[in-house]
Order: structure tokens, then sequence, then C-alpha cells
């Protein structure tokens, strides 16, 4: 009996001891390897959604360092070698401590999450808009985007400036919203670097947000199924300074 308690004690420590060592690499994968894996930031808005990304893994990597650190000692030290099935171990589900860590650390970890979701999304909504806000209607169309600029419509008499299968431009840090629609099926607006994307929908109006904050050049790509050549429905977006942006504009052509 007392052997057993000693080789049950060698086990948790052993296993408390990988538990500490795997969380370590996990959350150090987290922080290191989780911004190399995603897009560059172009936006607060993608700012926010690695940072998010980055404080979920290191969240989630106590919980499954734990699984790996049980699963590894029993693959080491429980094999089963006897003959037929193996014979069942003690029920976790009688060991109420153990029942009780686990349900306080589930909800804790949980409403983490949600609080952290819940209040990133209202910040995100409020935070936009403004006096200077620029609106640009999107249209996607089999397979390519159309793009316009209502705002200089007062200066271009009357016909906004409007370009189709061309790159998409914007001023740096300035609120940008989109009114996003479809001519034909539905297709997926996402603007990669800037962590927005928003469905492109035929007879509707969608909407979605975002400030530019870095000058550069980054993607758009369709996000639906919307036929034979929907993964070549790319385009570019250019962020300009205010000035260079104005002078984009002013040479576009006056009618479309
Ligand atoms: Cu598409």
């Amino acid at each position: 009996m007392t052997s057993e308690k000693t080789t049950t004690s060698r086990a948790i420590v052993t296993i408390g001891i990988l538990w500490v060592l795997l969380t370590a690499a996990g959350v150090l994968v987290s922080i290191y390897a989780t911004p190399w894996l995603m897009p560059e930031s172009a936006s607060n808005t993608m700012h926010m959604g690695i940072l998010t990304m980055i404080i979920f893994s290191v969240a989630a990597a106590p919980v499954a360092a734990l699984v790996y650190a049980v699963v590894l000692y029993a693959l080491a030290k429980w094999r089963y070698t006897g003959e037929g099935i193996p014979p069942d171990g003690p029920s976790l589900r009688a060991n109420s401590p153990l029942t009780m860590v686990w349900i306080i650390g589930s909800t804790a970890l949980t409403l983490f999450l949600l609080v952290w979701g819940l209040s990133l999304l209202a910040s995100d909504n409020s935070g936009q808009g403004g006096a200077n806000e620029m609106t640009v209607n999107v249209t996607g169309q089999q397979w390519l985007w159309s793009f316009q600029y209502p705002s200089t419509a007062s200066t271009q008499n009357g016909t906004p400036v409007s370009v189709s299968n061309e790159d998409l431009y914007l001023p740096v840090n300035t609120p940008i919203k989109f009114n996003v629609t479809s001519k034909d099926v539905d297709h997926g607006f996402w603007i990669v670097q800037m962590g927005i994307k928003i469905n492109a929908i035929p007879d509707t109006i969608t909407t979605t947000e975002v400030t530019p904050n870095k000058l550069g050049d980054y993607d758009i790509r369709c996000t639906e199924i919307c036929g034979l050549n929907h993964s070549y429905m790319t385009t570019k977006v250019h962020v300009l300074t205010e000035k260079a942006f104005s002078n984009w504009l002013a040479a576009q052509p006056k009618h479309f």
C-alpha cells in the first residue's frame, strides 16, 4: 500500500513538472509564433485580432499542456501489457476535489474569453466613424471588384469616381465605411491585413468599417466560393498619405 502511494505521488510530481514545462512552451509558442503565422497588421482592428489570438492561445496553453502531460506520462509509464481488455481504473467522476477544480477552472476561463470578446466587439464598433469618415461602395461580381467613392460626386459633375477591376486606394488614418453589395452571386469582401471581412450579397448592402493605420499595399480576397474563378478574385488595396490619395482621386477619369 505504501509503495503504491509512493508511485502515485511520483506520477503526480512528474506529470506536474511536465505540465509546467509544456505550459511554458505553449505560452512561448503563443506569444512568438502567433504574430508570425498571422498577416501583418495595417489597422487597429487587425492589431486587436492578433492580440486576441495570442491571449486566447496563452489561456489555452495550460489546458492543452495538462492533457499532453498526462498522455505522455501514460504512454511512458502506464502502458498495459497484459492479455485482453485492461481493467478500469478509479472513476474520475467520484473524485470531488478534482471535479470542483475542473468546473471552477473551465468556468473562469470561459467567462474570461466571453468578457474579452464582448468588450472587444463593443469597443470596435464605437471606435469608428467620426466627422472625417469616408464612404467607399464596394461591388463584387464574377470575378472582380468595383469601387466607388461617393464623396467625390460633388466635385466630379455628379458622377463619383468609380473604378472596376482595378486596385482600391485609401487614405491613411481616415475611418472608412464600406457599403458592400454584389451584382450576381454571394461574394466575401476581405481585407486580409486590416482584419475586416463582410459578405457581398445581391440586392443587399452590408457594411463594415476600418481605419487603415499603416501606409503600404495589402490584399483583398473573396471569401465565398463564387464560381470557377473564385480563387483569382483578388486585388490590392494601396494605403496612401492624404495628399497622395487626393492626387490619385484627381487623376481619375471624370466618368465611369
Ligand atoms: Cu467572389
